[in-house]
């Protein structure tokens, strides 16, 4: 029997989550999480997502216990970063790419980060991030983006609930998110391989690619081939083209062509007919192979590991200090002084970061 949990249904599981207490039930959510049957183990995941993202100080410290009784048994998926403009067909390609894999005997997880809702509460993605058919397969876990926070802090979340996922034994798991913002660097930070999807036009267009964007890139899909696949050759050749200009291309076959490393691809494929869903798959083994036994995948990780370790230190000593209540009453006059051209920009960041020491 299909499991189904649309979104009313996800809601009702977290306000039931915030009615426990956690204390009393985490290391059963761990259990459920490691072994449950299918629908246990859904709400024990709904659950434990749910305590990561809440911000009160006493959730934080169950939330932390629960990871390091998680973290044994992560890390054992395939974590594919998507991303492109909003309409590019992300979605759609998702759910094709996971009722393809769940035909193969994988299970996924698919989460998403939309920076657009960190700032308006509001959401791009929103109710266009369920996918019919994928969200109904037992198979499946689907998990909207946090819908609060800066992005830093709905990139931890996301972080944190693909471990919850990985532990789940969700061995494919995908973030998806629109290509606005630096929500791209934040899912390349967080993947083992970074897919940019582009419309077939966008070949005639190159301005509309951001080159940050390409660069993090390891396979740029064409999507919709369907419509025009004449445009989506072009484009295939324009883009493969200016990433060989960038210096990331040796097409295979190309003088400059290692076969030893990665070198970033284009595709093209029709998410919405499913064609070519097979191909890709192929490029991402190619890829994770390649990428295994060079040791760079558990290189990037590590990396990833440790940029994610400071980011958070950052972000909390920053916190820290503007809650400081010394610097607090500082901050007013100090700030005024630097807008009136009266103090050094980095003569009020030293006091106030005395203050903070409590040294000045
Ligand atoms: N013809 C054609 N249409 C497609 C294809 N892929 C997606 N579409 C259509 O494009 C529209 C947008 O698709 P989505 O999958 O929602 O796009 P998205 O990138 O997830 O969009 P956002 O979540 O809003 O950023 C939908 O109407 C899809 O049916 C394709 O390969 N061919
Ligand atoms: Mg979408």
């Amino acid at each position: 029997m299909p499991v189904t949990l649309d979104q009313p249904a996800q809601a009702a599981i977290d306000s039931e989550v915030f009615s426990m207490s956690f204390k009393a039930s985490w290391s059963s959510l761990q259990a459920a999480i490691l072994q449950g049957e299918a629908l246990p183990q859904r709400r024990a995941i709904a659950k434990a997502i749910t305590l990561l993202e809440s911000t009160r100080a006493d959730h934080r410290l169950q939330a932390d216990e629960l990871l390091t009784a998680l973290l044994p048994h992560t890390g054992n998926s395939f974590r594919l970063g998507i991303s492109g403009v909003p309409g590019v067909g992300k979605s759609t390609f998702i759910e094709a790419l996971g009722l393809y894999l769940i035909g193969l005997g994988h299970r996924v997880a698919v989460l998403t980060i939309d920076p657009s809702s960190t700032v308006s509460g509001g959401s791009i993605l929103g109710d266009k991030t369920r996918m019919e058919l994928l969200s109904v397969n037992e198979k499946a876990y689907i998990r909207p983006s946090p819908s609060s926070g800066t992005l830093g802090g709905v990139a931890e979340k996301t972080r944190e609930a693909m471990l919850v996922c990985e532990a789940a034994g969700f061995d494919v798991v995908m973030v998806e998110t629109v290509g606005v913002g630096q929500s791209e660097t934040a899912v390349a930070n967080m993947t083992d391989m970074f897919v940019l999807m582009q419309l077939p036009n966008a070949g005639d267009d190159l301005q509309a690619i951001k080159k940050g964007v390409m660069e993090l890139a390891d396979l740029v899909v064409i999507n919709k081939a369907d419509i025009d696949p004449d445009a989506a050759t072009r484009a295939r050749a324009q883009i493969t083209s200016s990433l060989r200009l960038l210096g990331l291309h040796g097409e295979p076959g190309h003088a400059h062509h290692d076969t030893q490393i990665w070198h970033p691809q284009v595709i093209q494929l029709s998410a919405l007919l499913a064609q070519g869903v097979d191909s890709f798959w192929g490029k991402v083994l190619e890829f994770k192979a390649l990428q295994t036994t060079s040791g760079k995948l558990a290189a990037r990780r590590q990396k990833q590991a440790l940029a994610w370790m400071w980011e958070r230190i950052d972000a909390g000593l920053k916190q820290a200090f503007a809650q400081h209540p010394a610097v607090k009453n500082l901050l007013p006059e100090l700030t005024q002084a630097v807008l009136e051209g009266r103090m050094a920009p980095s003569t009020a960041a030293r006091n106030m970061l005395l203050t903070h020491a409590g040294q000045a």
